[in-house]
């Protein structure tokens, strides 16, 4: 029998801190992902389909299983003694613990079932999340909104065909998959690499006309140059593809949403430290998306990221 390798034992190999905490906060994560998971694929029989009736801060019909989802991770996270804060894309305001500084040392940002919307139609969604370690000074509330490059780590789940858990904690990025005969993550590859280049681009153009100058100029360049499009209209399954075959996604502002669409604590800055970590880069198309000082836990941002060659060629596109 193949020796397998879970979350768990990856981090305590992996992980240089003794006290085991960020390993016990991992498995917070992986047990919710396995309830939300269990769920989705029981969605269909349970009549979850359809929305709760209520709208979220985010004046979004919310779903039963983005409820739910939210639900799991704050049960399952908020139970963890070294949680300082837990923010969540449903909820208005952080959650706050009052532990002391040396026992809640991790805030933890997540979107809990990103790309809900197509729930209904069973197309893969996703839970994204990012860790970063409490400030021992200040207000919880700086905490809680420290710029991308100070993650100590992020990841996604998605939940499609398969159900895949992505995360890095800074040493490359590794990916496992949710063997259901056991009810285990199980390794499947270590230092994933984003391919230098890809065959994809990956945005909905329907507003173009509306993009600031340069996005529609690189984007017909990748036509011309004979990229394929594909765009899946669910963030993390959008971003899986671009992390194993390249190329690039795109969410541009446009009239109707100056600051972008997606939410950089939650989407943005797990995504960019994951695709940095494989070799590729992020752009708020101003900048790096890392470097962001974020000011409102929900806040957008443009988001484009994927790899070197498609990134180097927006920036160019951006500047000229
Ligand atoms: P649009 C799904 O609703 C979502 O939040 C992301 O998962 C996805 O990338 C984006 O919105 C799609 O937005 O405007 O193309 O429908």
């Amino acid at each position: 029998m193949a020796m397998i390798t879970t979350v768990q034992g990856h981090i305590q190999k992996n992980i240089s801190e003794a006290s085991g905490t960020f390993g016990w906060l991992m498995s917070g994560i992986t047990l919710a992902t396995k309830m939300i998971e269990a769920k989705i694929r029981a969605a269909g029989l349970s009549d979850i389909y359809g929305a709760f009736g209520q709208q979220n801060v985010q004046g979004e019909q919310q779903q039963k299983l983005d409820v739910f989802a939210n639900q799991a991770l704050m049960n399952c996270l908020g139970t963890r003694e070294s949680v300082a804060a837990l923010v969540s894309e449903e909820d208005e305001q952080p959650v706050m613990f009052d532990r002391s500084l040396d026992t809640g040392k991790y805030i933890i940002v997540f979107d809990p079932l990103d790309g809900s919307s197509n729930i209904d139609v069973n197309v893969n969604v996703g839970t994204i999340f990012s860790v970063h370690k409490r400030l021992t000074w200040g207000s919880l509330e700086e905490s809680v909104l420290q710029p991308g490059l100070k993650q100590v780590a992020a990841g996604y789940v998605l939940y499609g065909p398969s159900t895949v858990l992505v995360y890095t904690t800074g040493d490359g990025v590794h990916s496992f998959t949710l063997d259901p005969t056991i009810g285990a993550f199980v390794l499947s590859e270590e230092n994933m690499k984003m391919p230098a280049k890809g065959p994809y681009y990956s945005v909905n153009d329907s507003s173009v006309a509306t993009w600031p100058a340069g996005y529609a100029e690189y984007v017909q360049a990748m036509r011309d140059d004979g990229y394929s499009a594909r765009y899946i209209g669910s963030l993390v399954a959008d971003f899986h593809r671009t992390l194993l075959k390249g190329g690039v996604f795109l969410y541009p502002p446009n009239k109707h949403k100056a600051g972008g669409k997606l939410r950089l604590l939650y989407e943005a800055n797990p995504l960019s430290f994951i695709a940095e970590q494989a070799g590729g880069k992020a752009s708020s198309g101003t900048g790096r998306i890392m470097d962001i000082k974020p000011t409102q836990i929900h806040q957008r941002t443009p988001f484009i990221v994927g790899s070197k060659h498609e990134m180097e060629l927006f920036e160019k596109a951006m500047t000229a």
